[in-house]
């Protein structure tokens, strides 16, 4: 069978994965894990331990956990070599880019914290975040894409991740970060793009034909146990 790619909703960085998939443009199915269901389906944990998507359960059954390691499989696959630059970029948007927004990840899951704790994470969330889209607009001003003028799967992780200045409302992206909301413009004029937005609400898009449909996580019980 095809890579699956294990992705969660609502938001997540897995959705980068989606779409540098679509990009390849070779054949790939999904699985849709609700993040916020918990506990997750205890299947999953033949595919990550830690109990996090993305994961990619390749054609010989081992399955491929982080998104860095990930997207530079999918690059891989489409033929790039190894890289520097690209695993510069892979190793900060997916530590200091992505932990900057722990705070606000912490304040949208525990609805209960108190006033004190919900004002802490909320600014303490917000000026981690705000520093590191300063860093990406600066990167954004005199490039098209983020390592240049080509696009690569570095653009395609940091659609999933940059959304969330939007989603937990850290900045107004037009007036305070424009390179990276015009940036975001030019994403969102992609296919794949729109494809994977897509397929996060719940819709079946056809793609560009790559995507051979999802698979429930109890249809691979046989595969994931072998
Ligand atoms: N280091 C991992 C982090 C993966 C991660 O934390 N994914 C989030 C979604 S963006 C997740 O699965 N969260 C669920 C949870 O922690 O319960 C990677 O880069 O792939």
């Amino acid at each position: 069978m095809e890579p699956i790619l294990f992705y969660g909703v609502p938001s997540g960085c897995s959705l980068g994965a989606v779409i540098a998939l679509e990009w390849l443009a070779q054949p790939y199915r999904l699985s849709r894990i609700e993040m916020m269901q918990q506990p997750w389906p205890a299947p999953y944990a033949h595919v990550n331990p830690r109990m996090k998507t993305p994961a990619l359960l390749l054609e010989d059954g081992a399955s491929l956990t982080e998104s860095a390691a990930i997207l530079q499989h999918i690059a891989r696959r489409g033929g790039m070599r190894e890289n520097d630059r690209l695993n510069e970029m892979l190793a900060y948007l997916t530590t200091d880019y992505f932990a900057a927004y722990a705070p606000l990840w912490k304040l949208y899951d525990a609805g209960d914290n108190d006033a004190t704790t919900r004002t802490v994470l909320r600014a303490w969330g917000e000026e981690s975040a705000r520093k590191e889209c300063a860093w990406v607009d600066g990167l954004l001003a005199d490039r098209t894409w983020l390592l240049g003028a080509q696009r690569t799967v570095a653009d395609a992780y940091l659609y999933a991740v940059g959304r969330w200045a939007r989603y937990h409302e850290v900045a107004d992206l037009d007036a305070d970060y424009p390179h990276l909301a015009t940036w975001f413009r030019r994403m969102e004029c992609d296919p794949a793009v729109q494809f994977a937005l897509a397929i996060e609400r719940g819709d079946e898009p056809a793609g560009n034909g790559a995507f051979r449909g999802h698979v429930a996580l109890d249809a691979l019980r046989e595969r994931l146990a072998a």
